[in-house]
């Protein structure tokens, strides 16, 4: 075993640290109003969580709202923004989904309060002129895989039913606290390098610090 042995291993270890709390652009928010929520730590967008119709009565959910219409009007009187097909594409794409480990840790913040009792997390978007598209993840638990997928352009139903709505309120972009930026692991890999080196070179003499003062002399 070389000297830089412990140091390589630590070092792999910090990076892998690192690099798995860079992958985290769903996490869970503060409640906005009377709303859950979620925060895509990549642009700082808080979106309400998809099943904020719902409410725990002790046995099981209930709608808190009259109708689709009711809950809409109440996202929107909190400061939230119904988002357009488009909008969601984008965040799915930017947060994507490949087993169903992934689809329940994502459900545990995007649907907060059902999640695991209804295995929902599916919302509408709008697609204007009255029409609407569900965005929804798709969990094959027998394969261990999921994905999103996207419903057709239909008329928004006016009753409440599994799936929510998408709603956003835009935020500041960049990293959420606690997330590296990009440029920060390469930071550390190169500090961690640099200490290797230190550790193995042979020590070298301090310069002469009469040749500094020379250079600094007027
Ligand atoms: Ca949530």
């Amino acid at each position: 075993m070389t000297l830089a042995t412990p140091l390589r291993r630590t070092s792999a270890a910090l990076l892998l640290s690192l690099a798995g709390a860079s992958q985290a652009a769903i996490v869970e928010g503060t409640d906005v109003g009377p709303f859950r929520t979620f925060v895509d730590t990549a642009t700082g967008t808080v979106w309400a969580d998809l099943d904020n119709h719902l409410t725990f009565t002790g046995s099981g959910f209930a709608f808190r709202y009259a109708d689709r219409a009711d809950y809409l009007a109440a996202l929107q009187a909190a400061g939230f923004a119904w988002a357009t097909t488009t909008e969601v594409a984008a965040l799915t794409a930017a947060v994507p989904m490949a087993t169903t480990p992934e689809f329940v840790t994502l459900g545990g913040s995007m649907a907060s309060l059902s999640f695991g009792e209804t295995t929902t997390l599916d919302g509408y978007a709008d697609v204007g002129d009255g029409l609407v598209q569900r965005h929804y993840g798709l969990p094959d638990y027998g394969a261990g895989t999921a994905t999103w997928a996207v419903g057709g352009w239909t008329p928004w139903p006016s009753a409440l039913n599994d799936s929510g709505l998408w709603a956003y309120i835009p935020g500041a972009p960049g990293p959420a606290p606690g997330v590296p930026l990009p440029g920060t692991l390469a930071l550390v890999a190169a500090g961690l390098c640099i200490a290797a080196r230190r550790r193995g070179a042979v020590r070298q003499p301090a310069a002469p610090r009469a040749s500094a003062r020379a250079e600094s002399a007027p």
